[in-house]
């Protein structure tokens, strides 16, 4: 049982005063206990104020703090296992931290923003919690990102229960990094405030986790407010777990949880609910806030006294000081003993913790991406045979061919399955459908429904489960239906995706692959389903981005995108898909093109054009025609990849031509030919004979009406003309 854990000799030192007349247990829990939960409850609390007069000493820069949350968060704590269960904790969890092994000194280094910090190595705010041993997954700033990916974590540990060789270490790709532990039977605890439950990923984790029975504890702490804004203005009616009381297979309790014994009891039977593999739990804890919403904030602007003090009559850590007196557990000299050689404790962590030595200044670029496997390196050329394919069936070839070879690689998205009823695809009822553009077409019914399956119709809720099965050693390979649609994912992919690494210091990391179809000269497409934007995605740190032209470059990134061990954007072009330009010949299973190395379309001396996807085959065709009709020596390259991207391929061309053009299907302004055009500028400023020039959409969304797609989208004759006028500067 989890409660042995907790016969800790700190507790033991103060339990001498213990009254041992009666062997009495509360829902379970001996007083030897319940004096060991007193003392986990003080010390968070005395951390808490030790912090707050550390930051308003200027020792550290930030406070946010867990109390009137101790006794619920201790009491879930309890009824799990550290290191075995995984954890999604949020800010006012210090006290399930410390109870799940993370010691005060740990915690001090945060705010001191330390190089050893566990949690993030100075790179985050204090009380943001993460730590490797103990399967704490680093945990961000935004409220409720961690729903979806505990529900992606749960998904992960039932995939390698049922398919345990996936969980095999694997030289040559990211396996070799990704150690994989589980347990069969783990619970994922994930918990948020009354507030973050507004968040729509909140209800679309609810949905997931209700719907595939996860074994996910869902643990709402709420005190009543959001920074400022009360619950009822928050919460139709007031109470969450009212509005989701008929999800199905979701147990819902609801407790007081500033009483740690009724909290215990709880928390018991969620768990052993979830352990017994019933699905989820949702835990919806009433408890206080008693220093406000955080050492910015004053809450006597809000809340008037007599609320505050009615809040204060409930104090968890005078409650159960109470308790334990009036049980005769701990007299007034125990209780004294105990919180004595508490503040000692945290008197001496703080000050080791100040000691502490700071993070280099050039740690900065340290974990941004991988720091074991570049996807520079990653090389193996064609071995051709056969007819020529287009992109489509190369990178549903890839994704088989990838998918055969490890079985860590999971599939889904929007329609991506071949069929969701899959009696229709064994009674040959049906043939199926694998996307709605067809890339992923026979991949369910090859590797079956538990790796190739549909997601709901919510982009967050692909990329956040894709963020928590990464992070546990899946492989996800998710598709984004349409470029147009990605919005609702931005937030994981810019805030979590992205950023895991960098944020806790390399402890965690998540490398799923993200198929996007982008892209317009659709005749028709219109603003939905046309549009361009990958500079919001090359702006942000710590994702790889790539753009292929054709169809043996999207083969052969791709396979480098899912073997490589940093999260991808992989933008497939939609109008390119099928198009006659740029077919091949199957490569073979292995062909693998370095990221960051560009491919030469087309040699030249005049002058340069540099582009990437669909606009490479119309600044070919504009380059044949200025070389027949003018004479004019075109080099056409083709980036192929947009972060990491080849600057010393753009570099030697243009010393070379001397002049320059910057091309691409995105709009101009903010595009991502500004960043090169700029550095060209910069850097190669000597060997310009010309201005730097760029081609690109209007600054308007994408028109459905032909005519006006083709003046807002750039044409082959745009790049002709630039060309002319380039050549003749
Ligand atoms: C997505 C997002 N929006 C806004 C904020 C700013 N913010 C931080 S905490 C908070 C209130 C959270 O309230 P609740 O979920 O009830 O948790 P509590 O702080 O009360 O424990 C807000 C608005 C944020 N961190 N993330
Ligand atoms: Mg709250």
């Amino acid at each position: 049982m989890a409660v042995t854990k907790i016969d800790s000799p700190k507790g033991a030192s103060a339990v001498e005063e213990i009254s041992t007349k009666t062997e009495k247990t509360y829902e379970g829990l001996t007083r030897q206990q319940l004096v060991e939960i007193y003392r986990l409850m003080y010390l968070s609390r005395r951390i808490d104020d030790r912090e707050k007069v550390l930051k308003n000493q200027q020792k550290t820069y930030f406070q946010i703090s867990s109390a009137g949350h101790e006794a619920l968060t201790v009491a879930a704590a309890l009824n799990l296992r550290p290191s075995s269960d995984w954890f999604y904790p949020y800010y006012r969890d210090r006290a399930l931290c410390l109870a799940l092994g993370m010691t005060p000194y740990e915690q001090f280094l945060e705010g001191v923003g330390a190089a050893d910090d566990p949690n993030s190595g100075g790179r985050q705010m204090p009380s943001h919690w993460g730590h490797k041993k103990l399967n704490i997954v680093s945990q961000s700033s935004p409220t409720g990102t961690q729903f979806l990916q505990a529900v992606g974590c749960a998904e992960a540990g039932r995939y390698f229960s049922q398919n345990p060789e996936a969980a095999e270490k694997h030289e040559g790709d990211y396996r070799q990094f990704k150690d994989v532990i589980f347990h069969g039977d783990e619970v994922v605890y994930c918990s948020a405030g009354d507030g973050t439950t507004s968040e729509g990923e909140f209800w679309e984790a609810m949905n997931s986790a209700s719907n595939l029975k996860l074994p996910v504890l869902f643990m709402i702490e709420d005190n009543g407010y959001a920074i400022s804004v009360p619950v009822e203005v928050q919460t139709a009616g007031g109470s969450v777990s009212r509005l989701i009381s008929n999800f199905p297979n979701l147990l819902v309790e609801e407790c007081d949880g500033t009483d740690v014994v009724a909290s215990y009891a709880t928390c018991k039977r969620a768990v052993e609910y979830i352990r017994a593999g019933n699905g989820p739990a949702l835990i919806h804890g009433h408890v206080i806030r008693p220093y406000s919403h955080s050492l910015s904030d004053d809450e006597k602007l809000y809340r008037p006294e007599a609320e505050r003090e009615k809040d204060a009559k409930r104090d968890p850590v005078t409650r159960l000081q109470m308790f334990l007196v009036r049980e005769n557990i701990l007299n007034e000299a125990g209780i004294n003993k105990l919180e004595k050689s508490v503040d000692e404790e945290v008197a001496a962590a703080a000050d080791q913790a100040l000691k502490a030595t700071l993070p280099a200044t050039d740690s900065v670029y340290t974990n941004v991406y991988s720091e074991d496997l570049d996807p520079r390196t990653l090389s193996s050329a064609p071995q051709s045979q056969g007819a020529d394919k287009t992109m489509a069936d190369l990178i549903n070839a890839c994704l088989k061919d990838e998918m055969r070879r490890d079985d860590r690689i999971v599939v889904f998205g929007e329609d991506v399955a071949d069929c969701s009823r899959e009696e229709y695809l064994k009674q040959k009822q049906i043939k199926g459908k694998g996307g709605v553009f067809k890339l992923t077409s026979g991949l369910q019914l090859e590797f079956g429904s538990d790796r190739v399956f549909n997601s709901p119709l919510a982009e967050a809720n692909i990329v956040g489960r894709a963020v928590g099965m990464a992070t546990r050693g899946l492989k996800p390979v998710v598709e984004i239906q349409f470029f147009d649609y990605i919005w609702p994912a931005y937030h994981q992919i810019r805030s979590e995706l992205s950023m895991m690494r960098w944020r806790s210091n390399g402890y965690f990391s998540c490398p799923a692959v993200v198929r996007v179809a982008i892209g317009g000269y659709l005749t028709g497409g219109a603003a939905y389903h046309s549009q361009c934007g990958e500079s919001l995605f090359t702006h942000i740190p710590g994702l790889r981005v790539c753009f292929p032209s054709n169809a043996l470059d999207a083969n052969g990134l791709l396979r480098t995108a899912i073997r490589c061990d940093d999260p991808v954007m992989f933008l497939e072009h939609k109008r390119l898909y099928r198009e006659t330009f740029g077919r091949a010949p199957y490569p073979g299973p292995d062909h693998m093109i370095p990221f960051g190395k560009a491919r030469t379309v087309k040699e030249g001396k005049d002058l340069t054009v540099i582009t990437y996807g669909a606009v490479v085959p119309r600044a070919l065709q504009a380059a044949q025609k200025i070389e027949r009709e003018q004479n004019v020596s075109v080099e056409l390259i083709d980036l192929r990849t947009l972060n990491p991207y080849d600057w010393e391929a753009i570099a030697t061309s243009v010393r070379k031509t001397n002049r320059v053009i910057v091309a691409h299907e995105d709009m101009l302004s903010w595009g991502y030919g500004a960043e090169i055009a700029a550095r060209i500028a910069d850097e190669l400023f000597e060997d310009l004979d010309a201005p730097v020039k760029r081609v690109a959409a209007t600054d308007t969304f994408v028109a459905y009406q032909p005519i006006l797609e083709d003046v807002i989208l750039p044409q082959a004759d745009d790049l002709f003309k630039a060309m002319e006028s380039l050549a003749k500067f």
